[in-house]
């Protein structure tokens, strides 16, 4: 019998498995390890909608990118058989776990379920791992966050710096974190904690402040919308492009050694100058009047209120600064972000402004 396509690529062993490949980080890794030849296989959970419209321009018509090499299969991060069952399937060398309920302050009303699923979810991948008997064959990234540091103790976080968790998604997280060294340390596996800082992309989830930011810009731009509200504007972050973050993933699994590493830019910025930027990039600069609950944000030629804010967005204990240091990724894995915080607020802007002309109800 002639070998199929699935034969041929399963014999040449570059298989990743990606849980969450229908999220930010998981489409655009999954493009960039299709683009470097792998067979990509996705885990991708029931929902009673369409959950995959990030990576349809991929799997819809199977020969558009690398003649079709990507397969999704039904599983859950709570479903422990069907993790087994997958890898047992698949039998990949390289396992990405990306999946989580990834979002903070919904963390703070799904406290179980978040942690069911980022904190325990990892310990049921790694088990699975090591009940498959492919523990000594597989490399295993996971998803792990800034978010860990919390209560900043050092001003420049790196693989250092100690943690002090401030969410229940950044306590299951820290769980995952634990789990994945300790595994490592306890059956020799190969188990890395990429801990990423914040990154963001056209594709971010539309709750997240960058993506709530820009898409409300280019609505208001077009004319589609008045104002809108935010949270607490003075968090800083370290905000990054997920295309960047991905290839840093793919590198810490290419080590000859597994290693923990931060993945950052190194450049703080407020959630109010994200929003500057993106009123600035359509030509409707804003200054901020007020204070507290009671500050705006006017557009400085009409006067017009475009920002308020609303406690309903801030969060019962918040993360006030995060600021990586990503100095062993660049001397270990040689790895250095491209794009920076100009560009990223500019690629956001250009994207949902499209967006926003070819669908005003999007
Ligand atoms: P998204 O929220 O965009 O994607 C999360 C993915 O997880 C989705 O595919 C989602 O599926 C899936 N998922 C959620 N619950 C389950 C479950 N129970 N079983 C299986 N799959 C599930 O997150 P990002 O892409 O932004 O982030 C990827 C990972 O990196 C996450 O673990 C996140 O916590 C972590 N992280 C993210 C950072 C960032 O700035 N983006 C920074 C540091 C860490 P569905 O589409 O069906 O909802
Ligand atoms: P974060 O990202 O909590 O850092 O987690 P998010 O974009 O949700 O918040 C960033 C900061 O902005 C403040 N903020 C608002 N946030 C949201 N979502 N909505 C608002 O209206 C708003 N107004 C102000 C927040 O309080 C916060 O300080 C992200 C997620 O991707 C995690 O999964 C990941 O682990 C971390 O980044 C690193």
């Amino acid at each position: 019998m002639e070998p199929s396509k699935d034969d041929e690529v399963t014999n040449c062993r570059k298989v990743a498995l990606i849980t969450g490949i229908t999220g930010q980080d998981g489409s655009y890794l999954a493009e960039f390890l299709l683009d470097k030849g792998y067979f990509v296989h996705g885990i991708i959970r029931r929902a009673s909608t369409f959950n995959t419209s990030r990576i349809e321009h991929l799997y819809s018509n199977p020969y558009a990118h690398k003649g079709g090499r990507m397969k999704l299969h039904y599983g859950d991060l709570t479903d422990s058989s069907s993790l087994v069952r997958i890898i047992c399937e698949v039998k990949p060398i390289e396992i990405y776990n990306l999946a989580a309920q990834s979002h903070v302050k919904v963390s703070f009303e799904l406290s179980e379920y978040t942690a069911e699923v980022d904190g325990l979810g990892t310990l049921r991948l790694l088990d699975a791992i090591r009940t498959s008997g492919l523990s000594q064959s597989i490399k295993f990234y996971q998803a792990s966050t800034s978010e860990l540091y919390g209560k900043v103790v050092e001003p420049v976080q790196s693989e250092t710096t100690p943690f002090c968790p401030q969410s229940p998604y950044a306590v299951a997280k820290l769980y995952a974190y634990w789990i994945t060294n300790n595994y490592r340390d306890a059956y020799n596996m190969f188990a890395c904690n990429g801990i990423l800082f914040n990154h963001e992309s056209p594709r971010r989830g539309e709750n997240f402040v960058t993506r709530k930011i820009t898409r409300s810009v280019a609505k208001i731009t077009l004319g589609l919308l008045d104002s809108f509200e935010l949270g607490y504007l003075d968090s800083e972050r370290d905000w990054g492009h997920a295309k960047d973050y991905v290839e840093a993933m793919w590198l810490m699994l290419q080590q000859d050694k597994p290693e923990n590493y931060v993945i950052a830019t190194n450049e703080k910025h407020k959630v109010r100058e994200f929003v500057e930027l993106s009123f600035n990039y359509v030509g409707k600069p804003i200054r901020w009047e007020g204070s507290g609950l009671d500050e705006v944000g006017i557009e400085v030629e009409t006067g017009t209120i475009r920002v308020r804010v609303d406690k309903k967005y801030f969060r019962p204990t918040e993360v006030n600064l995060l600021l990586g240091d990503a100095s062993k990724a660049k001397e270990k894995l040689g790895w250095i972000p491209k794009v920076r915080f100009h560009d990223l607020v500019k690629d956001m802007m250009e994207a949902d402004l499209e967006l926003m002309k070819r669908n005003p109800e999007a």
